[in-house]
Order: structure tokens, then sequence, then C-alpha cells
């Protein structure tokens, strides 16, 4: 089902979007209380895998209407590939450079043409895969509360995937001539975007939480003898 974009940013020409109603202030509600619940589970399981761990987020993933969106904006069968959970606050503070999200976690090391470097984070296994990978894959970033600059959104260079995978020079390039984009979200709005988007976020000014579900989604068909980690 189609929902409306909250933003005029647009998915398909700018590789991001932000949409909201995707999920019900009662389910996000719900989301939110089982996740406080399971604050102890995340703060020791850290944050890969997380629909392995916690039920909430096993049941997000599964979310026909974020299922739905990931159909419509991928074309394929799409399935989840990874899922994280952030919880930026004043005590828990990151700030990330530009960057492109570049890897993807797979079951096991084997050796394929164009894919590399390989290193293991948490026991499981990342690769770099080539670029027609990334060109299939996505990723919601479901908000559990308000976010703008003052907490930490993310930012973005719209339509920076289609220069494909950059080098650290030209993502300087390309930051020093564009105009970044803060991805401000209500509670329960989730920012859609392809992973080699140039991103970066600052760290928070405020003292409430910045909560983000970031489910990764793909229709790319890996060869039959390697699988998705998630
Ligand atoms: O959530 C953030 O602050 C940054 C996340 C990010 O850059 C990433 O997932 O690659």
């Amino acid at each position: 089902m189609s929902r409306p974009a909250v933003t005029a940013l647009d998915f398909v020409r700018d590789g991001v979007e932000i949409r909201g109603g995707l999920v019900s202030e009662r389910d996000l509600r719900l989301v939110a209380s089982e996740i406080a619940v399971e604050c102890a589970v995340l703060a020791k399981a850290g944050i890969r895998n997380l629909e392995k761990k916690v039920a909430s987020i096993a049941r997000l993933v599964a979310d026909p209407v974020l299922v739905g969106v990931a159909l419509e904006l991928l074309g394929g069968e799409a399935r989840l590939v990874r899922a994280l959970f952030f919880d930026k606050t004043p005590g828990r503070n990151w700030a990330v450079p530009w960057h492109q999200d570049k890897t993807v976690t797979l079951n096991s090391r084997v050796k394929m043409d164009g894919w590399g470097p390989w290193s293991e984070k948490d026991g499981v296994c990342h690769v770099q895969p080539p670029c027609q990978v990334l060109d299939r894959m996505l990723a919601i970033r479901l908000h559990l509360d308000p976010c703008d600059e003052e907490n930490g959104c993310l930012r973005v260079i719209p339509g920076s995937h289609r220069s494909g995978i950059l080098k650290p020079r030209d993502i300087e390039r390309i930051v020093a001539t564009s105009d970044a984009v803060p991805c401000i979200a209500s509670a329960g709005d989730a920012v859609i975007m392809r992973p080699h988007v140039v991103h970066s976020s600052r760290k928070s000014v405020s003292q409430s939480h910045r909560r983000v579900i970031h489910l990764e989604y793909s229709d790319y068909e890996l060869p039959s003898r390697v699988r998705w980690a998630a």
C-alpha cells in the first residue's frame, strides 16, 4: 500500500524518502514499551541480529506494511537482511562522518568475484558486495522518538547513491558541492534509504532519546552457496 511522503524527498530520484503512518500509534507504543523492557537484552546483545533476540523487532520485520514498502520500492521478492537498533542519548552519544553503507552480512565467507574485503564483527561475516547488490537494497529506519538536528538526526546528500561506490575524496567533493538535507522525522515516521546514499549524523545536544529500528531489506538473489546472515 502506498503512503504519502512527508518531505519533498523522493526514493526513486533521491535514494531517500521519509514516510509517515507506516506503523499505528498503538503498535509504536507497544514496540517502544517492549524495547524498554528488553533494554537489558539490547545492552548485552549489542545491536546486531536483533530480530533473533528481541520479540518486538522480530514482529516488526515481518510487518506487512513495512514488507509492503520494501516490495513496492525494490520491485522483487524483498526479504530482511539485517536488523539493528540505535538509541542515541546524551549518555550514549556519537557522531558519524559522511560515508556510504557499503557492507552486507552473510552466513559464511565464500570467494565470489567482485566481493570484498571481508571482516568479522560479533561473529558475523561482513563483506563489501558489488554496487549492483547495494542497488537492490533499502533500509527502513523507523523512528520511535521525534528526531531533529538537536538529537542527531541523519543528514543525507540526495541522489549521491547514483555515483556508485565512492572514494573518500569523492565523498568530500560531493559533500562540499551539494546541499545536505536533515532527515527530520516525527515518532512513527520512517526514513527509507539506499545504503549508499552519502550520509552522516552529529552528536545529540538534547536530553531526549533518539531511538531508531534500522531494518535492511533486499531482493538481490545471492548465489546458492551463501545466505544472508539475518
Ligand atoms: O544513526 C546514526 O546516527 C548513524 C547511522 C549510520 O550512519 C549508519 O547506520 O550507517
